[in-house]
């Protein structure tokens, strides 16, 4: 009996292997230059991955596992099991490496459910060692807009981003609400201590103010922050609630506008007076939004001249319903993107045609994180099928 049910287990899972390859059909690229090919597969909704070195790759996994691929494999012992809160989009959701130290933000229940920064030593091996508790975040009322990636900025600090959570205070431009208690919002953090990075644009006498750790605010949730190498500017997207998702240039002080103003504030009804004005804020428009909201997911930089000279500092964008990679030229000064596709001078997606001159690639299985990897080629992590794709 045992023997047999094991046989049935195996033929299940062919069978689920099968059917996840019927389903998800192979991703390809308009350049016929380029080819996407899958690099390593078998994740369970992976969500973010880290590259440490040439030869190996940590992966998240949603429903806590730390995975490590060693040269194309993936390693059948995790790195770390963590007991994370998993519902709808909770889960372990981003990771970050700042010289010797891992950061992992998950969601997690202590007493109440709450987002936490885990901070590790990197160890030989690789191993990720002296867990210590980092930075604590907000995790509720919502069960979605969790945030949750990280960057790292060009001085070396650590930016996280937690969604709004259903919450209706100040952080949401409700300006009789509560008082900032870091939800939708983007946090820049000395990795060392876990104190405010130095030059944060809105210093209080209260150490304790979360307003300290801010760089942004009125965000409604992200599934993705980058980096530009070249300015060292920080970029995010955001989701609309069932409109405008968006493309974000955030300078220091950033108000996104949430929950007033979702995609270009001359469409929402209010003006910039009707905001939580922060001293030192200023709300801007979207570089980029998207009239039907689908999901846009991860940005990225590409890092490297090794896609050609078209390619290089080019910004890299996933989504999550589509299964397509938008690539966007920057502007001279790289505060926004080259938009001479006929409709995107509106710098919002309007229609089909318009989504269409922006797609670089698509047949993802839902795009949750794009990196440049060590040998300068794109990847992008796929959320159903489980794989890691290399774009060369
Ligand atoms: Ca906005
Ligand atoms: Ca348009
Ligand atoms: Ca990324």
């Amino acid at each position: 009996m045992k023997k047999f049910l094991a046989f049935c287990l195996v033929v299940m899972t062919l069978l689920t292997i099968i059917q996840v390859n019927f389903l998800y059909a192979q991703p390809s690229v308009k350049d016929p230059n380029l080819k996407v090919k899958a690099l390593v597969n078998g994740f369970t909704f992976p969500t973010s991955m880290l590259f440490l070195d040439k030869n190996n790759i940590i992966v998240l996994e949603k429903e806590g596992t730390v995975r490590l691929v060693t040269n194309g494999i993936l390693q059948p012992q995790p790195l770390l099991s963590l007991n994370v809160d998993t519902k709808n989009e909770r889960g372990l959701l981003g990771i970050e490496r700042i010289g010797d130290n891992i950061f992992l933000y998950a969601t997690v229940k202590d007493g109440q459910v709450i987002n936490r920064i885990f901070k590790y030593t990197l160890a030989a091996g690789p191993k990720l060692i002296n867990q210590e508790v980092f930075k604590n975040l907000p995790g509720t009322p919502g069960t979605n807009h969790q945030g949750g990636k990280l960057a790292v900025s060009r001085d070396g600090y650590l930016y996280s981003v937690t969604g709004e959570l259903q919450r209706n205070g100040k952080d949401q431009n409700i300006i009789k609400g509560p008082d900032p208690d870091f939800s939708g919002a983007i946090l820049k953090t000395n990795p060392k201590d876990g104190s405010p990075a130095p030059n944060n644009p809105f210093k209080t006498n209260n150490s304790n103010d979360p307003l300290n750790w801010y760089q942004a605010y009125g965000i409604r949730n992200s599934f993705g922050l980058g980096v530009d190498p070249v300015t060292g500017n920080l970029w995010d997207t955001e989701n609309g609630e069932d409109s405008h998702d968006e493309i974000n240039m955030v300078s220091p002080g950033f108000n996104s506008g949430w929950k007033l103003v979702t995609g270009p504030i001359s469409g929402s009804g209010v003006t910039e007076n009707d905001l939580v004005n922060f001293p030192n804020s200023k709300y801007k428009d979207p570089v980029l939004s998207f009239v039907d909201s689908f999901g846009i997911t991860d940005i990225e930089f590409l890092n490297s001249s090794k896609l050609g000279p078209d390619y290089t500092y080019n910004a890299f964008v996933g989504d999550y319903r589509h299964g397509n990679l938008y690539r966007f030229q920057l502007n001279p000064d790289r505060t926004g993107f080259k938009l001479d596709n006929p409709g995107l001078e509106d710098h919002v997606v309007d229609n089909s045609a318009e989504l269409n001159s922006i797609i670089f690639g698509k047949g993802f299985a839902g795009i949750t994180d794009i990196k440049t990897g060590p040998d300068g080629y794109l990847y992008a992590l796929s959320f159903n099928d489980g794989t890691i794709y290399k774009i060369s």
